[in-house]
């Protein structure tokens, strides 16, 4: 009895820990959960004008796996509504849209940076003031999440939504 329900647990946990131990074999399934080797570097929000209710984060985002990780979805406490978003040119304009999946490739790195790939809040619950900080949480399709903090920093507006 004991076996089965243990048998049965590992089974139900096996797709993340070959999503996330590479080189660590005896990880546990609870560690290799939390030990993932996804790293935010220089991230920053852009600070709201008045009155604004959007903005966009940027960070880069290194993956220190041996396997690909795609980012499929972002949240944070200070807005509504997060979205992953690029930048396409559609003639000699340059518009947002928003994308599905982000790929950051196996002991890769993925710039999100502004007029490119970014991550989109919505609906903000307060203006975004420079030198504060917001809290924001990654998920990947693997199950992994990966929470960091990006300071509030005033840099030029980006593109604007129609
Ligand atoms: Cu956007």
């Amino acid at each position: 009895m004991k076996l089965k329900s243990l048998l049965l647990c590992s089974l139900m946990a096996s797709p993340l820990s070959y999503a996330s131990t590479d080189s660590d074999s005896t990880t546990t399934n609870h560690v290799a959960t939390i030990d993932m080797a996804v790293m935010a570097h220089h991230p920053y929000a852009r600070a709201t004008a008045p009155g604004a209710v959007n903005s966009a984060v940027f960070v880069h985002l290194m993956n220190h796996n041996k396997t690909d990780r795609v980012l499929v979805s972002a949240s944070s406490s200070v807005a509504k509504n997060v979205e992953l978003h690029d930048v396409i040119k559609e003639g000699d304009m340059m518009k947002m849209r928003q994308v599905q999946e982000i790929t950051i490739p196996a002991d890769g790195m993925v710039e999100l940076k502004p007029g490119s790939l970014h991550i989109m809040l919505f609906d903000l619950e307060k203006p975004l003031i420079e030198g504060e900080t917001i809290d924001l949480e990654l998920s990947f399709k693997n199950g992994e999440k990966y929470s960091f903090t990006a300071p509030i920093k005033k840099v030029m507006a980006g593109m604007k939504h129609h």
